[in-house]
């Protein structure tokens, strides 16, 4: 596993590719502390936004899964995640260690519920190909509550809830 603290490995990928859709954020996210500092233009994350499946989770549903500590992991191995569900403590910074198995381009994304626009973001991390391991390091969420996490790049497929406690 890569553990990145200063800036990810893939960061000075030459090739990167830029077609509409994929890496629209590259430049912006690779710094994560930074979710909000994004240097794409916000009109293609809407468009990217708008393409997503409707959230069926209602408000008051109970929460789908309970905090685990502070070092989440997930898997993106065929275009799926291996999970529909992270949760965290509210108010504590955590890591998330994303292992792609996959060439196709991923990342995990976390917004809040029914708000997956620049406004709902709250973290975005960077986007990479696989076969690889990133660890995004995301700053506390105060604010429990019901969030979304997906892949921005896959995200009517990719994508799960996200319970902060
Ligand atoms: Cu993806």
């Amino acid at each position: 596993m890569n553990r990145t603290p200063g800036g990810p490995s893939v960061a000075s990928r030459p090739e990167r590719m830029s077609p509409a859709g994929e890496e629209v954020d590259a430049m912006g996210v690779r710094r994560w502390h930074a979710g909000i500092r994004l240097l794409v233009p916000w009109s293609v994350v809407v468009a990217l936004a708008s393409c997503g499946g409707a959230t069926e989770k209602g408000p008051g549903d109970p929460a789908p899964c309970e905090p685990e500590g502070t070092a989440l992991s997930i898997v993106a191995e065929d275009t799926v995640f291996d999970r529909d569900c992270m949760a965290v403590r509210a108010g504590q910074p955590f890591t998330i260690e994303l292992r792609s198995e996959d060439t196709q381009e991923h990342n995990v994304a976390i917004f809040r519920e029914g708000e997956e626009t620049p406004a709902g973001l709250i973290f975005r991390g960077e986007t990479f190909r696989g076969p690889q391991t990133l660890v995004y390091e995301v700053p506390a969420i105060a604010e429990a509550g019901t969030y979304v996490f997906r892949c921005d790049v896959h995200l009517s497929t990719m994508r799960g809830t996200f319970v902060v406690a």
